[in-house]
């Protein structure tokens, strides 16, 4: 849409130029170059094509995290749906693999690309400064989405995802209410390092952790939130603290399931009837499954359903109109059966039913 605007301002400003014609002809030459040049060419194409189909099609690139988890999986299918031709789409989907280097390319493919907007998942929160302002010299609006990056607000259009940090207070909450005061000796399974879900949830959590002086963290490493890397770090916790901790954060549910593979494998008993508690996050539906099953006792959500804020937000900027800078995807927990929770839900084969993700 910006496109064509600047296409039909060009073609305007060199219809007005020849309209002068005489002696202001060098001087038109001179004023309309750089605009034709840039933005006459695509015109021709452009303006060739009917006007409303032309018009309706809007280039979104989406820098993607990767496919590290099923929570991923359901934010892509998610996005990939909302942003589809019938919807007004081009959707120029990368999925970048966990890199930062990868992702950085592929936001700077986006801008030469001329996309009309930017959504930037980003793999970790520090530097995206250069990128941002690269963006921002092209006229890409960029949105943020999932996760946050440090760059200054004013880097970018505008914010959508979740609160890693609130998810982190509320399991450590959580944790403080089922203990009531009975001691914690606890291992965590980070998500990717560097990435705001890891920094946010180890924040938060920390946060409650330092009112429990009857709380120990042993140790803190990242699984980097796969399956693989939650059961491979369980697996070395295994073989340093064996038998002195009781309870185990792994940062999404797929590291639960990896963390509940070596705890089999080693035969340690975990979940209501166990002798290790389980805190997942995420809440897709496998991880509920394992909650409404007792093995995991807290789940706390974290929302993948997020590509329509982002479609309204883009309807928005297009109509000219005002739209949500900063806008937080609400979360709650989900517990095993059996337990009461002032913090959480307590899962039944209904919520379970109703998680399509
Ligand atoms: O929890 C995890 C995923 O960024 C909040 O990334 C997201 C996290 C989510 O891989 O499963």
């Amino acid at each position: 849409m910006k496109k064509i605007l600047s296409v039909l301002l060009a073609l305007t400003m060199v219809l007005a130029l020849a309209a002068c014609g005489g002696s202001s002809a060098p001087a038109a030459t001179e004023a309309a170059a750089p605009a034709a040049t840039e933005a006459a060419a695509p015109a021709a194409t452009e303006a060739a094509a009917p006007a409303e189909e032309a018009g309706s099609t809007i280039t979104v690139g989406f820098a993607q995290v990767g496919h590290e988890s099923d929570w991923r999986t359901a934010n892509t299918k998610n996005y990939q749906e909302v942003f589809s031709a019938d919807n007004g789409y081009d959707l120029v989907f990368v999925d970048c693999d966990n890199d930062n280097a990868v992702q950085i390319e592929a936001v700077r493919t986006s801008i030469q690309q001329g996309v009309d907007y930017i959504i930037l998942a980003p793999i970790q929160s520090a530097g995206w400064e250069s990128v941002l302002q690269e963006a921002k010299d092209a006229g890409i609006p960029v949105i943020v989405a999932d996760r946050q990056v440090d760059a200054d607000a004013s880097m970018y259009d505008a914010f959508i995802g979740t609160d890693c940090e609130v998810e982190g207070e509320l399991a450590g909450k959580w944790l403080a209410e089922y203990l009531n005061g009975a001691e914690a000796n606890i291992l965590v399974i980070e998500g990717s390092v560097g990435s705001s879900a890891a920094i946010g949830r180890t924040d938060g959590f920390n946060a409650i952790a330092a009112e429990h002086p009857e709380w120990t963290i042993l140790d803190s490493q990242s699984g980097d939130f796969t399956q693989t890397g939650g059961q491979e770090v369980m697996e070395s916790f295994i073989k340093s603290y064996n038998g002195k901790f009781n309870v185990v954060v792994c940062q999404n549910d797929n590291e639960a399931y990896g963390a509940m593979d070596a705890m089999d494998a080693a035969g340690i008993t975990y979940g209501v009837d166990g002798d290790v508690i389980i805190i997942s996050y995420d809440a897709t539906h496998d991880g509920l499954k394992y909650t409404l099953e007792g093995k995991i006792n807290c789940n706390v959500e974290c929302n993948p359903i997020q590509a329509a804020y982002v479609d309204t937000i883009i309807k928005q900027m297009e109509a000219g109109e005002e739209f949500a800078t900063y806008t937080l995807v609400e979360d709650q927990a989900f517990v095993a059966p059996g337990i009461e929770s002032a913090y959480a839900t307590t899962m039944t084969q209904e919520v379970l039913d109703g998680r399509a993700y």
